[in-house]
């Protein structure tokens, strides 16, 4: 399966450890097409002209996956943008939340279209969350 792993970049890279090692997991059984989250090499500075390049790349790695999980920690417009673009594209979705990190954004918690939330605060907590919907 093609997953579209999304989480922060610009929003802040505190939590990139975290990316990592669910990214890890993912791909033993999956494609993770959006590997690049997990790197903490990754800069959150950039070429602006570089933007729409990854803007429209990232959308065409969406339309091509079969699931979005998202990691929705860290505050991140670049994650909300993909979560209502997967929703427009009826793309399965599965949003985990670290609880220690405050509330979610009412603008996702409360759309209906998105079943799969998960709150965990340990990142092993969100790998059982993780091997329970993918059935492994
Ligand atoms: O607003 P954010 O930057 O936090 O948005 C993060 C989300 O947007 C991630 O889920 C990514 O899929 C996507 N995204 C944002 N920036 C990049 C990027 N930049 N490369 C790939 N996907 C991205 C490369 C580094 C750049 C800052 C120079």
């Amino acid at each position: 399966m093609k997953i579209y792993f999304s989480a922060s970049i610009r929003g802040g890279r505190d939590d990139v450890k975290i990316y990592k090692q669910l990214i890890d997991f993912l791909k033993q059984d999956n494609q993770v097409l959006t590997e690049h989250i997990g790197d903490p090499s990754l800069s959150v500075v950039g070429q602006k002209q570089d933007d729409s390049y990854i803007r429209d790349r990232d959308i065409a790695w969406l339309k091509e996956a079969d699931l979005v999980v998202a990691e929705t920690s860290n505050p991140s417009l670049g994650v909300g943008y993909e979560l209502a673009y997967a929703e427009k594209l009826h793309k399965p979705v599965i949003i985990l939340h670290n609880s220690k990190n405050g509330q979610l954004s009412a603008m996702i918690n409360g759309t209906d279209y998105f079943k799969d939330i998960f709150e965990y605060s340990t990142v092993t907590e969100a790998i059982t969350i993780l091997k329970k919907k993918l059935k492994l």
